[in-house]
């Protein structure tokens, strides 16, 4: 039980509040005020924590990104939020006060993730939603007596809601303060997130009626919907955008990509004012997304469904995320490139982060790969863990050079030169985005991340006619020589593992003399400069011709012992057995083995 020093000249008076919300400490996350005014937003935690004190009671917030706080208030508690990258300012706020006698309780994420550290800091610990306890937190204070915990037993209503106090919020420092939540939880888990852990596996969802009550309140022509997924509920999402239309306002939000699979629902956002969506997109890599959960995220769909929500007018900032298990040096430049292809106008990079509370965390715990705990570096751009395929420079200078390449002027044009409307603002947005990029230090992409890119390829297959079907192949057509639905593209797929430097090769699709002679050149250019091992994998390939085989392994036969003792083959033999046999002359100084190897692990 820790008590409330109430001092003495206060004790007839109400309690006084004062709520903060501290700034990342961080300086590549602290936005001018130019940057404020053009990008942020307020969240709802303090906003709605002002508007659950009971009338009696002086309530006022601080938000330490657009003014700073006063240490020397004569206040009687104050209550502090806070996400993991703002627990180390938090605790030394709270120190200043509890300095001066005055008690401190803190909530919001990182509270709430671990309560146990926060009390360490301050005087009480609200854990999860404050709807329910805030009261008993004000009553106990009220008596000088806090408990030092505070735990809702489970998730508050969504009925019957109070508004979050906005207008204490500092005037003209925001792009809008009319920020607005329909929904909390979401029903997926993916691992890198909090939300689930946070607000429970299903959409909570607030009447309809209720929300537009409240947007009809709000002053400001421009909404944000801070849901963690606007869409996540189609029925829901639809009432809300048909009822949302003829208050004719604009409105900005999150949402999963699915939004585009169905064409009433984009149709109806577009319709209600959506001006911009950002869409967690997280990765380009299938792989990263099974790994994370977020296998809903289909990567062959991104560019149709992109392509779906820029034509209904609706700006794209889409979230992409370094730093997954299956990425290597190669992902920098092929998300770049992506977002200008696909024309999104504001692309958010993030270096996987693994929070505390979240799957993520504690797998990485548990895996000994969590570098540190110094929370202010838990800002989504600096390296806290140690990547799978990559060192943790590779990863830091990576996204650097990514965050800036972006906001180069030569991709914000290729990013920007579409028929869409609100030019302007997309540029607006740009550039202030790009004032941020450009606080990153400037980095350079390794040779090899650039070899990556130029090798992850296609090559076309002309001669269809000499084609064969390997032995996987014959197996699934059932043992028939069948050349029916042959694939007429030699994909290549390259990973690097710059922690067993290790060039992995995946072949895949169909093989002819043409298409093996392009790969060839290709490894050849690579392995003149690159000392690292190189395996390649055959278990992709479904159809060959013999002269390809007898190009890659004969005509080639001298360079290829040039690559003696770091060059191995993997089911090239159990894909096409006769044929090993009789090349076994020139192949015998090459590791050939039948089986991938095992998935390397972190040294
Ligand atoms: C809007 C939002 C943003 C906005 C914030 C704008 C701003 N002014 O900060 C933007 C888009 C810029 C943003 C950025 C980031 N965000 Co954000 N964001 C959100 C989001 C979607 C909504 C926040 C909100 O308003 N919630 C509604 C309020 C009512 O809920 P609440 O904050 O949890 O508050 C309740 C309780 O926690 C409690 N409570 C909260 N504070 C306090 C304090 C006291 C004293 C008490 C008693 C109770 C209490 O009471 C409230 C009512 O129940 C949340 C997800 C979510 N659903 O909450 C993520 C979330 C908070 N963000 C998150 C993260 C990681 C970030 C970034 C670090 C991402 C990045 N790598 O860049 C940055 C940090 C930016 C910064 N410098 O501050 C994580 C935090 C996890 C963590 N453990 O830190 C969340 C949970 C999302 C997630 N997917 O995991 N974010
Ligand atoms: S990232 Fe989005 S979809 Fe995944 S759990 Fe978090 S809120 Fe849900």
């Amino acid at each position: 039980m820790a008590w409330l020093r109430i001092p003495p000249q206060r004790k007839d008076r109400t309690l006084k509040i004062r709520l903060i919300d501290p700034a990342s400490e961080e300086s590549l996350l602290r936005h001018s005020r130019r940057e404020l005014k053009t990008l942020w937003f307020a969240h709802l935690s303090l906003t709605t924590l002002a508007a659950l004190t009971p009338e009696e009671m002086e309530v006022a917030i601080t938000d330490e990104n657009v003014e700073p706080i006063d240490f020397e208030e004569d206040v009687d508690l104050v209550g502090i939020t806070g996400m993991t990258i703002h627990a180390q300012r938090a605790y030394e706020i709270a120190q200043a006060f509890r300095h001066r006698g005055i008690p401190v309780v803190m909530g919001g994420p990182h509270a709430s993730a671990l309560p146990e550290e926060a009390k360490a800091n301050v005087d009480a610990v609200v854990i999860g939603e404050a709807e329910n306890v805030w009261k008993n937190v004000l009553t106990d204070a009220k008596k000088g007596r806090l408990e030092p915990f505070y735990r809702e037993g489970g998730f508050c209503s969504m009925k019957s809601r109070v508004h979050p106090r906005l207008d204490l919020l500092k005037k003209g420092a925001y792009l809008t303060t009319s920020c607005v939540q329909t929904s909390r939880g979401c029903p997926f888990s993916c691992d890198f997130c909090y939300v689930t852990q946070f607000f429970g596996n299903t959409y909570r969802c607030r009447p309809v009626d209720e929300v537009l009550n409240e947007v009809k309140g709000l002053k400001e022509d421009l909404i944000v919907f801070v849901d963690d997924n606007i869409t996540g509920n189609p029925r829901y999402a639809k009432e809300l955008f048909t009822k949302l239309t003829p208050l004719k306002k604009q409105w900005a939000g999150q949402s999963s990509l699915t939004i585009a699979r169905d064409s009433e629902l984009l149709k109806l956002a577009a319709k209600s004012g959506c001006v911009s969506l950002f869409l967690g997109l997280e990765s380009l890599s299938s792989q990263n997304l099974r790994a994370a959960r977020k296998s809903f995220n289909k990567v062959n769909e991104y560019e149709d469904s992109l392509k779906k929500i820029h034509d209904h007018g609706i700006m794209v900032l889409a979230g992409l995320i370094f730093g997954f298990d299956h990425d290597d040096e190669g992902v920098f430049e092929r998300t770049v490139r992506f977002c200008e292809k696909t024309k999104i106008e504001a692309p958010c990079f993030f270096i996987l982060t693994p929070l505390p509370g979240t799957p993520f965390y504690d797998r990485m715990k548990a895996e000994g790969r969590i570098l540190h705990k110094s929370w202010k570096k838990y800002t989504g751009a600096e390296v806290v863990f140690r990547p799978k395929l990559m060192a943790e420079e590779t990863l830091q200078n990576g996204f650097n050079w990514a965050s800036r390449e972006t906001y180069s002027f030569r991709s914000i044009i290729k990013r920007l030169v579409h028929p869409q409307q609100r030019f302007f603002t997309r540029m607006a947005t740009n550039l202030a985005f790009r004032e941020v990029a450009r606080r990153k230090p400037k980095s350079h992409l390794t040779r090899t991340a650039r070899m990556i890119h130029r090798l992850n390829t296609s090559f076309s297959i002309r001669e269809k006619h000499t084609l064969i079907p390997t032995l996987s192949r014959s197996a699934f057509e059932k043992g028939q020589m069948a050349v029916r639905g042959i694939t007429e593209v030699l994909n290549v797929h390259v990973t690097h593992n710059e922690r067993l430097n290790t060039l992995f090769v995946r072949l895949e699709g169909s093989l002819d003399r043409k298409a093996a002679e392009e790969f060839i050149n290709r490894i050849k250019e690579t392995t003149e400069w690159i000392q690292d091992k190189l395996v390649i994998d055959f278990t992709g390939i479904e159809f060959f011709s013999m002269k390809a085989i007898h190009l890659m392994f004969v005509e080639n036969y001298n360079k290829l012992r040039q690559l003696r003792g770091r060059l191995q083959i993997i089911n090239l033999s159990a894909q096409i057995p006769d044929i090993t046999e009789s090349l076994k002359r020139y192949i015998s100084e090459i590791e050939v083995f039948d089986e991938i190897s095992p998935t390397p692990q972190i040294p």
